[in-house]
């Protein structure tokens, strides 16, 4: 059991591009199990390596309203099924307090490696596939605040540093 420190926006190490994981091997496994514990204490439904700076492509998820469906996701791909995006509420562990409308593409095809390093495929809709797409982003130094106009992003920016001071 370890917690582990999630890094806020704007912190300039949010914005490293993560490296693939070669091997999943024991400290990947430990690195898996100190996320959910992070993401479990902080109430969050999808944490991605980069914010607890770590620069490797893992994230876990778990979106379930009993919070006992824990989804692991080792060098995710996504393709897009069909076109069509839809907007949702997004929020985010290193952006805490904001929550804002984003548009992704609403039905998505997951491949990644799983806790044990096997390949898997997964269908995504609704949350599931929005929240793979903003962990995604943040493996390559997106943050969902990104997608919003300039004004608001400098808002909330000003917010969080008002906020920590
Ligand atoms: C990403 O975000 C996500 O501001 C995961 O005070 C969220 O787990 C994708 C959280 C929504 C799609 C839709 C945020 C907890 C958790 C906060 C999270 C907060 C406490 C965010
Ligand atoms: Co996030």
């Amino acid at each position: 059991m370890a917690r582990l420190n999630i890094l806020e926006y704007p912190h300039p190490r949010l914005r490293l591009k993560a490296a693939p994981v070669t091997q999943v091997d024991e400290r990947i496994v430990q690195l898996v199990d100190d996320m959910f514990d992070t993401m479990a204490e902080a109430q969050g439904i999808g944490l991605a390596a980069s914010q607890v700076d770590v620069q490797e492509r893992v994230i876990v998820m778990d979106i379930s309203e009993q919070r006992n469906e824990p989804r692991v996701y080792i060098n995710p791909e996504i393709e897009v099924i069909e076109p069509g995006t839809i907007p949702y509420e997004e929020g985010c562990l290193s952006v805490p307090g904001f929550y804002e409308a984003v548009d992704r593409p609403a039905h998505v095809m997951i491949r990644a490696l799983d806790r044990d390093g096997n390949a898997f495929e997964e269908e995504a809709t609704g949350l599931l596939a929005v929240c793979i797409q903003h962990e995604i982003d943040h493996l390559e130094g997106r943050l969902f605040v990104d997608y919003l106009s300039p004004l608001k992003r400098d808002r909330i920016r000003k917010k969080l540093k008002k906020q920590r001071a």
